[in-house]
């Protein structure tokens, strides 16, 4: 039997609703190969799911220009010096109307641009402020696919909030970013990452734009190549030598045709110039535990209390459990329980498990109690989970030490 025992006057857990869920990103993402588990997508029908992008307006250059105000209205390039061969990393759109545009030389920026201002790239800054742009993107959803500092994909179709508009979701994530970083984001809102994508360069800066599953034919067959993510300057010249121009063309000349001139993108393309595009949004962030508590508006008197009470919050753990398997694949490792007294001390137990045991539970909640044997405020439920890449190996583990509690 393995069993780990742990007191503490809060552990790490958040309890704004009663309800526990910790969620971290990985140390480093290179170590989720493609068979691990982080590919999340929501239930509905593909034509259906409603998938906004985010992108911030000229990220580097909009933080430093909150940072400097003094800088507003005046045209900015943030990146190296034009003398050691810097090139720009981002500009403002002040700067863009002189042509002054991403990875292009500073000195030819200058040369467009004489009054050009130029700023060093302050990386920190800008991570710092994109970690917050992401946890207020985690207040609407937890299907996120980061792109970038400054990009991301979310799935809200599930989500609840807005009445489950989209729109208003990502109207409201703009305004947050706003109020709490004082600059502007754009987003596009579309059935698909293709069309989402597109979308938010649409109305930017600080714009956003809607494309309902009803406008996707119509909208596509106008949409010029050039706005597909993926056609650079070499496939965007080949297609015009092609006469090919929009997606209605693309569609026009056909999946072999496509695949004749560009190979395995021409699949994609195919897919595209229909308005099609079933890539879920993949999730970076590994569930490492789900819990369920619950603080009770009278303490619980006795042993006997605590173990009715367990039967409800065992099913809400099942719910919560249900609802995030169908975002990720979680394979348990322990199953934890939380008590806390009326004194406030707070101790928690658990123990080896695969599965949610409800009967594990109880063994677990009659031993921590005996620690404190006095009235309970709060009970908590939980699993801890394996990263994703560890499977296989616990089960053998497992097998060799069966929890026995
Ligand atoms: P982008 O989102 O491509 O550009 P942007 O945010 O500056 O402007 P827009 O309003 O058109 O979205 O890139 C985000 C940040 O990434 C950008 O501020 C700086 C950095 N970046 C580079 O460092 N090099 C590059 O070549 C590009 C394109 C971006
Ligand atoms: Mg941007
Ligand atoms: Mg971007």
């Amino acid at each position: 039997m393995e069993q780990v025992v742990s007191t503490d006057s809060d552990g790490n857990i958040d309890n704004t609703e009663g309800v526990i869920a910790s969620i971290v990103a990985p140390e480093n993402k290179s170590t989720s190969t493609s068979t691990s588990p982080k590919s999340a997508s929501s239930n509905k029908n593909l034509n259906q799911r409603k998938i906004i992008h985010i992108d911030m307006d000229c990220f580097y250059a909009a933080v430093e220009m909150r940072e400097n105000p003094s800088l507003k209205g005046k045209p900015i390039a943030v990146g190296g010096r034009p003398n050691s061969r810097g090139v720009v990393a981002a500009c403002n759109y002040e700067a863009r109307e002189f042509g002054v545009h991403s990875a292009m030389p500073m000195s030819q920026a200058f040369q467009k641009c004489p009054q050009l201002i130029t700023t060093p790239v302050n990386m920190d800054l800008y991570k710092s402020v994109s970690k917050i742009i992401h946890s207020i993107f985690h207040e609407f959803t937890d299907i996120i696919e980061p792109l970038s500092l400054d990009e991301a994909y979310l799935d809200v179709s599930d989500s609840l909030h807005c009445n489950g508009s989209a729109t208003l979701i990502a109207e409201k994530i703009r305004q947050r970013i706003f109020e709490s970083q004082n600059i502007t984001a754009s987003a596009g809102i579309a059935p698909n990452k293709f069309l989402a994508k597109v979308a938010s360069d649409w109305n930017k800066p600080n714009g956003q734009k809607v494309i309902t599953p009803a406008e996707v034919d119509s909208f596509v067959k106008k949409l010029p190549v050039k706005a597909i993510s993926g056609v650079g300057k070499v496939t965007a010249k080949r297609m015009t030598e092609l006469g090919l121009i929009t997606c209605g063309d693309l569609e026009e000349l056909g999946q072999e045709g496509l695949h004749k001139y560009f190979g395995s993108f021409g699949e994609r393309l195919y897919k595209y110039s229909k308005g099609i595009d079933n890539r879920p949004v993949e999730t970076d962030w590994i569930r490492k535990s789900l819990s369920v508590e619950d603080t009770f508006a009278k303490d619980l008197p006795n042993l006997e209390s605590c173990l009715l009470e367990i039967d409800k919050i065992y099913e809400e753990l099942l719910n919560r459990l249900k609802r995030a398997k169908q975002k990720q694949r979680l394979f348990a490792k322990s199953l934890v329980v939380k008590l806390r007294f009326d004194d406030f001390e707070t101790t928690t137990i658990q123990m080896a498990g695969t599965e949610p045991d409800k009967d594990a539970y109880k063994r677990l909640c009659s031993e921590a109690w005996q620690r404190g044997q006095r009235p309970v405020r709060l009970i908590g439920l939980g699993l801890q989970f394996n990263p994703p890449d560890m499977p296989e190996q616990l089960s053998l583990l497992e097998k060799r030490h069966p929890p026995t509690l």
